[in-house]
């Protein structure tokens, strides 16, 4: 099991157990968090919290870098996580990240589909495919332009770099910031109050949030441009360098071929 998961008084939580690889979203922990948001959604969970263990340090550690494809696109539709970040914004009740420790890549992309975030002093978030010399799939730009100021969603991928707890909550990638200590009771109380909120209002205005939030008319030409550009860098050799240095344990050295 890489995941605890519990429902309790019409809450679930899904605590992310897998500190060996930092609670990296692999095809196996994925599947598990989709089997246990299907099942609070037949039990009809009023509420969900996805959160780590409380004594990690990493909340997740973002994409099993150890399962992207290499030289075709990494960020495929079809793929675990993709698929997850789909099912908790389709989730019919909000669905809260409790985050105690630092978010990475993919993480981040599953922090921010969720409806709120409310994190520590502890908690950061860095979006990370320039570091693997990926570009990044066109959901998940568009998930952070709609949660995030253009410049901060450029800072963000341009650097790659984690974007501490004030700044986060500043930015507006956190709802609320708390001390650690307080973290787990207000998320909690938090959670309790949406619980007893009337849960088809909740249900028909998330989804009514999301359809509206996700209505961006793009081009056909727009699409194969973005398309190409993706196309281009993923068959990079600075993709497969990106790769390799990881396995390695080393700074990736990246030529722009
Ligand atoms: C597999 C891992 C991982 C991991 N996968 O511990 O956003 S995109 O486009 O980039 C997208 C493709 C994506 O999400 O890519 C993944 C982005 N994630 C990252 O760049 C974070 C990579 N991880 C780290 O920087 C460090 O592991 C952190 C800072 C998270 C934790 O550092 P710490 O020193 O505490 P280690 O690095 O020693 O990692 C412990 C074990 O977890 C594995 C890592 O390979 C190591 O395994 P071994 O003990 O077998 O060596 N691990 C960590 N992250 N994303 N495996």
């Amino acid at each position: 099991m890489w995941i605890v998961a519990d429902l309790t008084d019409s809450i679930g939580s899904l605590t992310l157990q897998q500190p060996a690889k930092r609670n990296a979203l692999s095809r196996p922990l994925v599947e598990e968090l989709l089997a246990a948001l299907a099942d609070f959604e037949r039990r009809s969970a009023r509420a969900v919290v996805i959160r780590a263990a409380a004594d990690a340090k990493v909340w997740s550690a973002g994409h099993d870098i150890a399962e992207l494809a290499e030289a075709q696109d990494p960020l495929v539709y079809s793929d675990p996580l993709e698929r997850l970040l789909r099912a908790v914004k389709r989730f019919p009740a909000p669905v809260i990240a409790m985050v105690h420790g630092s978010v990475w890549g993919g993480a981040t992309d599953l922090a921010l589909s969720c409806d709120l975030i409310v994190g520590d002093e502890t908690a950061s978030f860095a979006i990370t495919p320039a570091n693997l010399g990926l570009a990044y799939n066109t959901a998940g730009i568009l998930q952070f332009m709609r949660r995030l100021p253009l410049n901060v969603v450029k800072e963000m991928f341009f650097t790659g770099a984690p974007v501490k707890a004030d700044d986060a909550l500043r930015w507006g990638i956190l709802n609320h910031l708390v001390p650690a200590s307080e973290l787990e009771r207000f998320t909690n109380d938090l959670a309790r109050r949406i619980a007893a909120e009337a849960p088809l209002a909740m249900a028909a205005v998330k989804e009514q949030l999301r359809v509206l939030a996700e209505a961006d008319p793009i081009t056909p030409e727009a699409f194969e441009r973005i398309q190409d550009l993706r196309r281009r860098v993923t068959q990079s050799e600075d993709y497969r360098e990106g790769i390799r240095a990881f396995r390695e344990k080393r700074r990736p050295v990246f030529t722009g071929r």
